[in-house]
């Protein structure tokens, strides 16, 4: 399919860590009408990924890490505005951040980018967020949705701290709360006492959606 080199040349240009590379395939991609997220979701990403797996067999160390990191923020740059936001009336709140201790935000951000994508007015605290501070802007703005990210183990048990400082300020009930990272599941999303989990932006998008569509 024709889209499909244009996703090869992103997922390429990730895994050389070339900033000139990707931002010429972003363009190149955008400019032949490539879905601007299927650009993210299935040209940028797996290229991470395979970073990640590179990074685990210790072929590659952390300095190539925050370079692929960077090369991936470039790109966005250029894709994010090709975005279209869905139109909606009424756009629900959500949000995002990524828990204290961890400065891993490249899948929330893409997370973000796609509810941005889906109608969603999109609150987004950035990384390594204590709980306290969290609980201030769901106090503030009151989303219908609170989504955590968590990447290392150490910092899993964050989100739960999160979800036990919304129910000491009564603010539990109030929001639905999404985890995600490539080591949550159903289970630790159950013993945490969050509402879903989700290893894949894509599906937690479309959990949020359902979400707000049930809520009216
Ligand atoms: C890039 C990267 C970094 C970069 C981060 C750059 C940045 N700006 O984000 C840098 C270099 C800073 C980094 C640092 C570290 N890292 Co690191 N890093 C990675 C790496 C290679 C890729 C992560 C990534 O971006 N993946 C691509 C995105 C798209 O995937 P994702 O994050 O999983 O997100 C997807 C889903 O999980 C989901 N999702 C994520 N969040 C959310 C939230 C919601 C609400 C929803 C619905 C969905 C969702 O949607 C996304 C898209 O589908 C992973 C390895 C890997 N294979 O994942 C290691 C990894 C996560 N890092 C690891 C480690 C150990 C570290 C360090 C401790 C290294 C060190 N020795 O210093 C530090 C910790 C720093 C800190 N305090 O956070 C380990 C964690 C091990 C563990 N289980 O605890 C990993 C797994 C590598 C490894 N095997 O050792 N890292």
């Amino acid at each position: 399919m024709a889209e499909e080199k244009y996703l090869v040349a992103l997922k390429e240009a990730i895994l050389n860590l070339d900033y000139g590379a990707v931002v010429k395939a972003a363009k190149e991609a955008m400019g032949a009408g490539v879905d601007p997220l299927r650009a993210v979701t299935d040209g940028m990403a797996p290229g991470m990924s395979i970073i990640g797996e590179k990074f685990e067999t210790g072929e590659y160390y952390l300095a190539e890490l925050v370079v692929a990191g960077d090369v991936m923020r470039e790109g966005m740059k250029v894709i994010n505005p090709y975005i279209k936001e869905e139109g909606s009336k009424t756009r629900k709140k959500m949000v995002i951040a990524t828990v204290e201790g961890d400065m891993h935000d490249i899948g929330k951000s893409i997370v973000a980018t796609l509810l941005i994508a889906r109608g969603f007015e999109v609150v987004d605290l950035g990384v390594d967020v204590p709980a306290a501070r969290i609980i201030d802007v769901v106090n503030e703005h009151k989303p219908a949705i609170l989504g955590l990210s968590a990447l290392l183990t150490v910092t899993m048990p964050k989100m739960g701290e999160v979800i036990a400082a919304l129910r000491a300020a009564g603010l539990r009930k109030k929001v639905k709360v999404i985890i995600g990272g490539p080591s949550v599941s159903a289970k630790f999303a159950e013993g945490i006492g969050a509402d879903h989990s989700s290893t894949n932006a894509v599906e937690g998008v479309e959990k949020c959606k359902d979400w707000v569509k049930e809520g009216g």
